[in-house]
């Protein structure tokens, strides 16, 4: 019996055995604990989670609704699993504690392919895959992986449902804990369903942690607290817009609509459709005079990106209001400006590092409806990580489940442990962080984590220029010698890992989507917070003080700052950047602006040398922009 002739039948759940008796051969040992079952009347959706049931064989096919109710029902199961371990209500209500696998604690990106038609297609940065193998491979692996679980439907929305900006997705998965944290990152549920019967487009995502419960050989074995396979597969599939991802429950390995989705399909739909899907954070910035101008900002991972965007500022009478933390899609709207949503729901934060003095805001975000994984259990049933207090606690359950104390020498909570959070639960949300047509974006900056070099703010010349300022984003790899620059990692436009195609073609598509803006272009910014002093250490406060920036950021575009050319952007002119209150002398200001035109004609060397990998896809005007920064620092 198909999906289809079971819902006709009046079928809640649904076993995608091929077989038709295997149903009964497993009832015995199965129990069903989300009874609700949704289904769509969409042809195609029907057939497709049926040809995924039939090379998985789940015992049991859940269309997922979004509602409460499931989501309480499935943590429910999962703490009577021992799957996940709920924390004491009285300190963090209806919050919950997963501990993973210890060798699946973060994306893997070697396992992370784009099966694109062609190599040059995926570009020299990213893991090309040929798709007809890659296909067959993936049927080899996704063969019986679902047998013993539960296969989840999971319709979603990525931005408001039915939004000019927003796309729908369905991501299949054999991981209640995926489900639960869908339901918080993503619209998600019944509603998306009835946008796809409406003939609304959709991608298709597939997940499964790869740990089936009764084996090909007909054997059994027991689940595990934190289901995985050694073997992963992280795969997109550009041309027909498709994720397949194996063998990790991890974040964004198994959150499909996060990176997979959000970012290196979305690149690809953007791309061809002339919008823009990025990883940048989106905030709203208030003047004291009651101008409101929205940012977005491109930071690799692990720069901090969370903290700007529930940015508390120093300075009086300015106020930042959070619209997104990671993901953007920019689109061309019907004034001829640039507008974006965050097309995500809620927040998959680092924990360690978010504290009370570093980001109060996150803090106070996560104060219940969170999932918490990989961080370290309080005797009181609480949560801590590195960084939350000053103080550690006296004594802790690590983030492996061992006894800890401040004495063990290793760090309570996994580095890459995380929070997902609904973003409405955030004070600091804006009041239009989920309008459907998103906000009209007035600046668009660029960050690395920069010790040497790369001064605290200068904005683009023009589009182009803020195009070759996001394309040779980087950190240093190692310490720089006096007036050189150390070997930098690059991070073009903070999407290394998440382009899916040629990043020089992307760059192309910059420039191309530059070029339609025209006049009504949001100004570029590139920033470091991270330069260092000649005594090794940051020479800027960061975190609140980081709207001091915002703050000559937000006069430039209002045209009442002039600031200073320099041969690699224009820079605040003496005055411009309010330090009022920072221990700062003059000396770290020179400092945190100084342009050393040896070490930057060292690091226009290396951009040179970086482009040569893309050969002769880098667009002319990338090229010409670096010959034009060598011609200024010739002066
Ligand atoms: C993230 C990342 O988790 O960028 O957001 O790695
Ligand atoms: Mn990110």
């Amino acid at each position: 019996m198909t999906i289809a002739e079971h819902r006709l039948h009046g079928g809640g759940l649904h076993s995608g055995g091929t077989d038709s008796t295997e149903p009964e051969q497993r009832a015995a040992d199965t129990s069903p604990t989300v009874s609700k079952s949704v289904g769509t009347t969409d042809a195609n959706l029907l057939a497709w989670v049926d040809e995924i049931a039939r090379i998985t064989h789940p015992d049991e096919i859940v269309w997922c609704d979004g509602s409460l109710r499931e989501a309480d029902a499935l943590s429910k199961q999962l703490v009577a699993e021992g799957k996940l371990i709920r924390l004491n209500p009285e300190w963090r209500p209806n919050s919950f504690l997963a501990r993973s696998d210890p060798k699946d604690v973060a994306r893997v990106e070697d396992r992370t392919f784009i099966a694109s038609a062609e190599r040059d297609d995926a570009g020299p940065t990213n893991n090309w895959a040929d798709p007809v193998q890659m296909r067959a491979t993936l049927t080899g692996v996704f063969e019986g992986s679902m047998r013993g679980r539960t296969m989840y439907v999971v319709p979603f929305s990525m931005g408001p449902l039915g939004g000019p900006i927003s796309q729908l997705g369905v991501e299949i998965t054999d991981s209640p804990y995926v489900v639960l944290n869908m339901g918080i990152m993503t619209r998600m549920g019944e509603r998306v369903l009835r946008l796809i019967e409406g003939g609304e487009r959709w991608v298709r995502t597939v997940h499964s942690v790869g740990y089936p419960l009764h084996l090909a050989d007909g054997s059994r074995r027991s689940d595990v607290e934190w289901p995985c396979n050694e073997e992963k597969y992280i795969v997109q599939f550009p041309d027909t817009r498709e994720v397949w991802s194996y063998g990790s429950g991890y974040g964004g390995n198994a959150l499909l609509a996060k990176k997979c989705f959000a970012l290196r399909i979305a690149s690809v739909m953007a791309r061809d459709e002339g919008w823009l899907a990025e990883h940048m954070l989106l905030i709203k910035v208030t003047s004291p005079e009651g101008g409101v101008y929205h940012v977005a900002a491109a930071f690799p991972s692990a720069c901090g990106k969370t903290n700007l965007s529930m940015l508390q500022p120093t300075i009086p009478g300015w106020k930042v209001e959070t619209i997104g933390d990671d993901i953007a899609w920019l689109r061309k709207g019907e004034d001829g400006r640039l507008w974006a949503i965050n097309p995500e729901a809620g927040f998959f934060g680092v924990a360690p590092g978010t504290g009370a003095t570093t980001n109060p805001t996150a803090v106070n975000t996560m104060w219940g409806n969170t999932i918490f994984t990989n961080v370290a259990l309080r005797d009181d049933g609480d949560v801590w990580w590195e960084g939350l207090t000053e103080a550690p606690p006296a004594h802790l359950i690590d983030w492996e489940g061992n006894d800890w104390t401040p004495a063990s020498g290793r760090p309570a909570a996994h580095p890459n442990s995380r929070f997902t959070v609904s973003a409405a639960q955030c004070p600091s949300i804006s009041d239009d962080w989920d309008a459907v047509d998103g906000v009209p974006i007035d600046a668009i900056l660029f960050g690395g984590r920069r010790a040497t070099n790369v001064p605290l703010v200068a904005q683009a010349r023009s589009w182009k220029h803020g195009v070759f300022m996001g394309a040779t984003i980087s950190s240093e790899k190692t310490a720089a010698a006096e007036g050189s620059v150390g070997e930098l990692r690059r991070d073009p436009f903070a999407m290394l890992p998440f382009c899916g195609y040629n990043m020089a073609d992307y760059w192309s598509h910059w420039l191309k989507v530059g070029k339609d803006l025209g006049t009504k272009a949001p100004a570029i910014f590139q920033v470091n917070w991270f330069r260092k002093g000649e005594d090794g250490t940051f020479l800027w406060p960061g975190f609140g003080d980081n709207s001091r920036v915002i703050e000559w950021i937000v006069r430039r575009v209002e045209g009442a700052s002039k600031g200073v050319d320099t041969p690699i952007g224009l820079l605040p002119a003496d005055g411009e950047l309010d330090i009022d209150g920072l221990d700062l002398s003059t000396d770290a200001v020179e400092q945190l602006f100084r342009i050393d035109h040896a070490s930057w004609r060292a690091e226009c060397d290396l951009t040179e040398e970086y482009f040569e990998q893309f050969g002769e896809r880098v667009p002319a005007a990338l090229r010409a922009e670096l010959a034009s920064i060598r011609y200024h620092l010739k002066d």
